[in-house]
């Protein structure tokens, strides 16, 4: 393989953040590399969803600003659910401000993403600041950030520099990144592991017609290296049974890895 795969129990010992290991720990029990994306508008469906597909998931992905009916109760909620079928939650907020601003954002406002979510997201657009301001706010609750390399839309303009700056910008803060959102491995040059997160992962459609391109599980973790798919409307789209294709992508992701180990 052109990233040779090392397995999750293995590179488990690399990790210094708790958030990274508690992943791993999860992943390996639960036999699933899948997070599912739930970007429903309605507080109580996203529950729905997230109790459907729970036993099958590591991680839970949420876009909170776009939950209408947002509010203390659906948090209370979703951490229950996260406890009862063990994941982690992922707030995708991809913070891409100031130092000073994205602590207000991260750990204040009608969100508080800070109080519920184990793992957020940021650009590093505006430079190593943005990681400084997340971490003070996020590493005394035990958080984690990953960071944007790449994105799956078409188009994109992140370059191969920017996604390479991205890598340096994280070996300066290994303790709070515990990777990235990205579409192939990403080696360090200080030697550090990171996790790689991928989303435009679909089985079935090639794209959405506004950009989104999809790849298949295979794909990503056996030609590409990535570590945990990210899957939304392959799964809750209107018409798909969401339980019947969580476990169909939780095989396929969990196959494309025994696969990866073998290659
Ligand atoms: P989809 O329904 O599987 O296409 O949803 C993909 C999700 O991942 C969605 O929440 C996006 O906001 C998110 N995403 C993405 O699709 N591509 C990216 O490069 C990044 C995030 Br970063």
């Amino acid at each position: 393989a052109v990233y040779p795969r090392v397995s999750y129990e293995a590179r488990r010992p690399r990790f210094t953040n708790a958030v990274a290991t508690q992943l791993l720990d999860l992943i390996i029990a639960k036999q699933s590399n899948l997070c599912v994306s739930a970007d429903l508008t309605k507080a109580a469906d996203v529950l729905q969803l997230a109790d459907q597909v729970g036993p099958y998931i590591c991680m839970l992905k949420t876009h909170a600003d776009i939950i209408e009916d947002f509010d203390a109760k659906f948090v209370e909620a979703l951490q229950k659910l996260a406890e009862k079928h063990r994941f982690m939650i992922f707030e995708d907020r991809k913070f891409a401000d100031i130092g000073n601003t994205v602590q207000h954002q991260y750990a204040h406002g009608v969100h508080k993403i800070a109080d519920w979510s184990h793992i957020v997201n940021a650009h590093t657009l505006p430079g190593e600041g943005i990681i400084s301001g997340l971490k003070a706010v996020g590493l005394p609750k035990q958080r984690a950030l990953l960071l944007l390399a790449q994105m799956s839309s078409a188009g994109t303009l992140f370059t191969e520099a920017y996604t390479q700056q991205t890598v340096v910008l994280a070996d300066k803060h290994p303790d709070f990144v515990i990777g990235f959102i990205a579409q192939r491995a990403l080696p360090s040059p200080a030697g550090n592991d990171y996790l790689v997160l991928t989303p435009g992962v679909g089985l079935d459609d090639k794209g959405d017609g506004l950009g989104q391109q999809y790849r298949t599980p295979h794909d990503v973790l056996v030609k590409d290296g990535c570590d945990v798919i990210i899957v939304g409307r392959g799964i809750y789209k209107p018409g798909r049974d969401p339980v019947a294709e969580a476990k169909r992508y939780q095989k396929a992701g969990w196959d494309a890895y025994l696969a990866s180990l073998a290659a």
